[in-house]
């Protein structure tokens, strides 16, 4: 199977000692779709849009459905810290049950501050039993940017205001596997922008283990629901660039799949919000688009049930999944300064063929890239799946 046989017997291996564990539901993830009113040819299609996403061949679909009936066989813990929830706004609350939002209802989630009912000294204590009880292997997905000034303090919690420093680090020492849901809790987002007075980081700057980045501000449910189906198949990491992001959803440029990308080559910009150049959906790049420095899979992926993404509903990207993007890509509607790209802003009125434009924007993402990537330190030693 084009080599990845090894792959798939490591998949069929994980889903057998999956059926093994206990499961935490009464009812199977098909009775459950079936009581939402989604039929098995959907819940097919979407086994075959996640193994599609992942970049995996067809025959990967039956074992994503599988894996995906083993969804309550991982307990989760889900840990907010310093942000704005909107990650988990943007998945949980869509008009319709979808089967990513489903799937998320059959896992086992064993503890979510915003979801949960209990509170105070009952819902500290669910977290420390979680932990305790299924230490080694449950995913802990954290929310938000961890406040580390004055030794965490400007993050307290719960009713004995234990710091969120401490209770992330504590969380962190026996999950099977950590993701940061969200910029802020990938890389400190808005809490870390400059001055920064809370010392506001992403998670791994404050855990000694591995952990994955799924960063957006919010990020789509699909690389949210991609990220956990990939470790609940594989039980391993996928590949991931520099930033600890998995590389099947943050291995492109916006710029490289976007739907303007044509108007862009051709020289033809949006030269304010509403003219006509914006109502035929011309390039965004003079109202600050960011897209040529931004890696995301917005524009295949997309939002609210894959419906529609920033610069499908006429704004430009914001480079939301990029480290400091509050502090490096600002001012939002405004292209980033030519100094950085290399004049690449004062040539766009010029633009006539393709093929100087391609190059312009390599040579000045090229650049940015370079700038905003020597302010992050390079972590190595992650084990890929
Ligand atoms: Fe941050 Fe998520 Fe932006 Fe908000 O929690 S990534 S502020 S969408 O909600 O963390
Ligand atoms: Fe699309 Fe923005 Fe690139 Fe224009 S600059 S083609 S709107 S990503
Ligand atoms: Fe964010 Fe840009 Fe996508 S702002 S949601 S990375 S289009």
């Amino acid at each position: 199977m084009n080599g990845f046989d090894a792959l798939y017997a490591k998949a069929k291996d994980r889903i057998q000692a999956l059926s093994e564990l206990p499961s935490f539901k009464e009812e199977s993830i098909e009775q459950m779709l079936e009581g939402r009113g989604i039929e098995r040819r959907d819940f097919i299609k979407w086994a075959a849009g996640i193994t599609a996403m992942l970049a995996l061949p067809s025959q990967f679909t039956p074992l994503f459905a599988e894996a995906a009936k083993m969804a309550d066989r991982i307990p989760l813990v889900w840990l907010h810290m310093a942000e704005c929830t909107g990650c988990s706004e943007s998945f949980i609350r869509s008009d319709a049950p979808t089967v990513d939002s489903l799937i998320f209802d059959y896992i086992s989630l064993e503890y979510h501050e915003t979801l949960m009912a209990a509170s105070g000294w009952q819902a500290e204590e669910n977290l420390n039993q979680a932990l305790k009880k299924y230490a080694g292997r449950y995913i802990l997905l954290v929310e938000g940017g961890v406040p580390t000034a004055m030794n965490g303090q400007y993050l307290t919690m719960g009713p004995q205001g234990r710091t969120g420093l401490s209770v992330v680090t504590e969380a962190a020492k026996d999950a099977a596997a950590i993701f940061s849901i969200g910029t802020c809790a990938a890389f400190g987002g808005i809490q870390a922008a400059a001055p920064n007075p809370t010392g506001a980081k992403g998670v791994d700057k404050v855990v000694s283990q591995s952990v994955i980045n799924v960063p957006g501000c919010p990020p789509s449910a699909s690389n949210i629901v991609g990220t956990l189906m990939h470790f609940l198949l594989f039980g391993t990491l996928p590949a991931l660039d520099r930033y600890h992001r998995p590389k099947w959803a943050y291995g492109n440029r916006i710029h490289d799949l976007c739907e303007r990308r044509g108007h862009f080559d051709a020289g033809e910009f949006v030269e304010s919000f509403g003219d006509d150049g914006a109502k035929d959906g011309w390039c965004l790049y003079k109202q600050g688009c960011k897209g040529p420095y931004t890696f995301n899979n917005c524009s295949t992926e997309r939002f609210n049930q894959h419906v529609n993404w920033p610069i499908g509903a006429g704004h430009g990207c914001m480079g939301c999944s990029e480290p400091d993007f509050w502090d490096t890509m600002g001012p939002l509607e405004k292209p980033i300064d030519s100094h950085l790209v290399m004049g690449l802003n004062s040539t766009v009125d010029k633009i006539g063929t393709t093929l100087l434009t391609a190059t312009l924007v390599g040579i000045g993402a090229h650049a940015v890239a370079s700038i905003f990537m020597n302010k992050h330190d390079e972590k190595g030693g992650v084990s890929h799946g």
